[in-house]
C-alpha cells in the first residue's frame, strides 16, 4: 500500500480536539495515587492533554450557616486542594457542576432550593475567579450533572426531565451572575436521544430560565457515546456506531432547533467500551492505543472536517486509578492492590495506595505521540491502483514550515488479530533541506510494558528487576534512529503490525538549540521501595524538535543522568537509594544539541 502526502495539498485547520480525559470521584484527588497520575497527564508535552473531567467535584465543598435562607458559610478548603493539583499541572478542569456540598439539597423542583443553588454557583464562580484568575477560569468549560438522563448520582433527573431544566437554569443563572463570560454546556447524557436529551434541547431552543425569566443560554451541547456496552466478556466495539449516534443527535438539533445547530458539540465520554472497572487486558495493549486513534480518526472525518457544527472536544474517559485491565492510562501496581469498591452513586472507586509505581500503558503514550501532530491538516492519499487496506487509516499534518507529522493506526473493531500491512509512504516538496525523520511507535515490541510484565509470569510483588524492566519499556520509543532528510522529498517503508500506531515525525533543524526547561517540580512518594521515590516535573512546552528531556542528579564529583530511557513527557519518577541531593533538567533535541541545566532543586 502506497500513502502519498504533499507538503503544499493543505486541507484545512487541523484541530487536536481529543485532548481531554476524565475520571470520577473527585476526592480521589486528595490521594497520593491520583496525584501522581495528574502529574503525569500535565506533563504530556505541548498540551497533549488539557482538561480532565471529574465527578462530584462539588462533594468537596462544605456548607454552614443557614443556605436556604440565604446565609451560607463555605468551607472550600477541600475543592481548593483538588483543583490546585489541576492547575499546578497545567491542566483545567472540565467542571461538572456536580455533587451535593454537606447534603443541603434534596429537590430541585423546590424555588428555595434553586435559589439557594444559584447563589452557591454564583459564590462558586466567585471563589474560583478570585482563587485562580478570570482569564485562568475561562479556559475551563463548566457543565450540568453527569449522566441526568440515567440517574446518575441524582435519582430525580431520570424521573422528572423537568426537574433536570431547572437545575440547569438555576447553574445557568448562578455563573452568569458570577461571570457572564464562563462557559456552560450540557447535558452530558448517557444515551441517544434520551428523553431528557430532548426535553433539554426543547427548553433551551423555546423556553425561558425558570430564575430570570431570560432565554436559556447554552454553549456547547455534549453527549455520551461509547463503542460498545459493558458486561461484555472482551470488545467488538462499533467504532463507527459512536460517530452515527453522534450524527443523530447533531442531525436531531439541525431539524427541531435549528437556532441552536451552530452550538459546539461534544463527546466527552467517548471511550471504546463501557464499564472502567471491568477488566479487560486488551485496554493494556498496544490495541488501546490504536483503537482510539482510529476513533479520533473518524469524528475527524465525519464531524470535524467540513461541517458546521464546531467539534470541540471528544474525551476518553481514561483517567481513573486502576490496573492493566482497567479502562486507565496507567497501570498502579503495588501492594494492597484488590477489591472495587462500587460507591452507591454507580461511580466505582478502587481503594487508593501508599506504596505503587505507576506504569505508562499505550493509552497514555499514545497521546505523548498525538501532540507530536500539526496545526494544518494536509492530504493524505492512497495510490489507486491497489485495493484499500481497510484496517490502515492516519492523519497526515504539517505545522508552519517547520515540520511535517504523520500518524498511521492499524487495527480492527477486534482486539484478536495479528497481521502486518507494509506501506510506503511518500513525503513530497518538504519546504527544508536539513531536516530529520523520527519514527515512534507503539506496537507489541514498542512501548508495551504488559509484555514484559506478562512474560516475567504477571506477579503482584514486583521485584526492583522487574520494576527497572518496566520503566525501560514504557514511554514514546523511537522505531529506529532518526535519520537526516536532505532532499525536499523522502520515502519510508513501513511495515505496520496489526494492531499498531507508527507517528513519522519530519522536523526542521532549528536555529537555535532547544529552550532550557523551566519550573522544575519534585514531589516525594512512598513509593514500593520505601520512603525514597521522587517525581519530578517542568515546564516542557513546546516540545517538537524534542529528543529527549535529560534529568540528572548533580554533586561535587559531576553528574549523573537518571533516566536511561529518552523521555519525551515533562514528567520523570525516580527511586533511589538516597534522594537527597541536587536536581536538574536539560533537553536534547534530535540533532543532539543541549539546552541549559533548567534552575536546580535540592532535597534535604
Ligand atoms: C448502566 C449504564 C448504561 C449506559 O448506557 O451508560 C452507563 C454509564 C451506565 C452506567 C454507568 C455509566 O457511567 C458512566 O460511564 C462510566 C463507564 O465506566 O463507562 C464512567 O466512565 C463514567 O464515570 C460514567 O459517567
Amino acid at each position: 500500500m502506497r500513502l502519498d502526502v504533499d507538503f503544499t495539498r493543505t486541507i484545512g485547520e487541523f484541530d487536536h480536539f481529543w485532548r481531554s480525559t476524565g475520571f470520577t470521584p473527585a476526592k480521589l484527588l486528595r490521594h497520593d495515587d491520583m496525584r501522581q497520575t495528574i502529574a503525569y497527564l500535565g506533563a504530556v508535552p505541548n498540551d497533549g492533554i488539557s482538561h480532565v473531567r471529574i465527578h462530584f467535584l462539588l462533594d468537596l465543598v462544605r456548607i454552614g450557616g443557614d443556605p436556604l435562607e440565604g446565609t451560607p458559610r463555605y468551607d472550600w478548603s477541600k475543592l481548593d486542594e483538588g483543583l490546585d493539583v489541576l492547575v499546578e499541572n497545567g491542566l483545567r478542569p472540565f467542571f461538572e457542576l456536580m455533587g451535593n456540598p454537606s447534603d443541603v439539597f434534596d429537590d430541585f423542583t423546590d424555588h428555595d432550593q434553586l435559589r439557594a443553588w444559584r447563589r452557591f454557583v454564583r459564590d462558586l464562580g466567585d471563589h474560583l475567579t478570585s482563587r485562580y484568575g478570570i482569564d485562568e477560569v475561562e479556559s475551563w468549560y463548566f457543565e450540568s450533572w453527569n449522566e441526568p438522563d440515567i440517574g446518575f448520582g441524582w435519582e430525580q433527573f431520570a424521573v422528572d426531565p423537568d426537574a433536570f431544566c431547572a437545575y440547569y437554569d438555576a447553574c445557568s443563572a448562578g455563573l452568569q451572575d458570577a461571570n457572564p463570560t464562563l462557559t456552560l454546556g450540557g447535558p452530558g447524557t448517557a444515551r441517544t436521544r434520551s428523553p431528557l436529551f430532548e426535553r433539554f434541547l426543547e427548553h433551551c431552543d423555546t423556553g425561558t430560565n425558570c430564575l430570570t425569566g431570560d432565554e436559556v443560554r447554552l454553549d456547547f451541547v455534549s453527549v455520551h457515546e461509547k463503542g460498545a456496552s459493558s458486561n461484555r466478556e472482551d470488545l467488538t466495539p462499533d467504532t463507527s456506531g459512536i460517530v452515527a449516534r453522534e450524527r443523530e443527535a447533531i442531525e436531531y438539533i439541525r431539524e427541531r432547533h435549528p437556532d441552536l445547530a451552530g452550538r459546539p458539540f461534544a463527546n466527552n465520554e467517548c471511550d471504546p467500551q463501557t464499564g472502567w472497572n471491568e477488566i479487560h487486558t486488551w485496554r493494556a495493549r498496544p490495541y488501546y492505543a490504536a483503537i482510539i486513534t482510529k476513533i479520533i480518526d473518524q469524528h475527524r472525518r465525519e464531524l470535524v472536517d467540513g461541517t458546521e457544527t464546531p467539534y470541540v472536544l471528544l474525551s476518553n474517559d481514561n483517567g481513573f486509578l486502576g490496573t492493566w485491565g482497567n479502562r486507565t492510562h496507567f497501570a498502579r501496581l503495588g501492594e494492597g492492590e484488590g477489591e472495587i469498591e462500587i460507591d452507591p452513586n454507580g461511580a466505582g472507586t478502587r481503594p487508593t495506595l501508599d506504596e505503587f509505581e505507576l506504569v505508562k500503558k499505550p493509552s497514555y503514550t499514545v497521546m505523548t505521540l498525538l501532540s507530536l501532530l500539526g496545526d494544518t491538516g494536509l492530504e493524505l492519499r492512497r495510490s489507486t491502483e491497489e485495493p484499500a487496506t481497510p484496517t490502515v487509516g492516519g492523519f497526515a499534518t504539517r505545522r508552519g514550515e517547520k515540520s511535517v507529522t504523520v500518524l498511521l493506526y492499524n487495527v480492527r473493531d477486534r482486539p484478536a488479530t495479528d497481521g502486518e500491512t507494509d506501506v510506503t509512504l511518500a513525503l513530497e516538496n518538504l519546504p527544508f533541506d536539513d531536516g530529520i525523520v523520527a519514527h515512534y511507535r507503539i506496537d507489541d515490541e514498542h512501548a508495551n510494558p504488559f509484555a514484559v510484565w506478562d512474560e516475567a509470569g504477571g506477579p503482584t510483588r514486583l521485584s526492583a528487576d522487574l520494576r527497572r524492566a518496566l520503566r525501560a519499556s514504557h514511554g514514546a520509543e523511537l522505531l529506529a534512529e532518526p535519520t537526516p532528510v536532505d532532499d525536499d522529498r523522502v520515502e519510508l517503508s513501513v511495515e505496520l503490525p496489526l494492531p499498531s500506531v507508527s507517528v513519522v515525525h519530519v522536523r526542521d533543524r532549528p536555529g537555535e538549540p532547544p529552550a532550557t526547561p523551566t519550573g522544575l517540580r519534585a514531589d516525594p512518594y512512598r513509593g514500593i521501595a520505601a520512603g525514597t521515590d521522587v517525581m519530578f516535573t517542568w515546564d516542557a512546552n513546546p516540545a517538537r524538535a524534542v529528543r529527549t528531556y535529560e534529568v540528572f542528579r548533580i554533586d561535587d564529583g559531576g553528574r549523573e543522568r537518571l533516566n536511561d530511557r529518552d523521555l519525551l513527557t515533562a514528567g520523570y519518577y525516580h527511586t533511589g537509594t538516597d534522594s537527597t541531593g541536587t536536581y536538574a533538567v536539560r533537553t536534547v533535541d534530535y540533532w543532539s544539541r543541549t539546552s541549559e541545566f533548567s534552575d536546580p532543586i535540592t532535597l534535604e
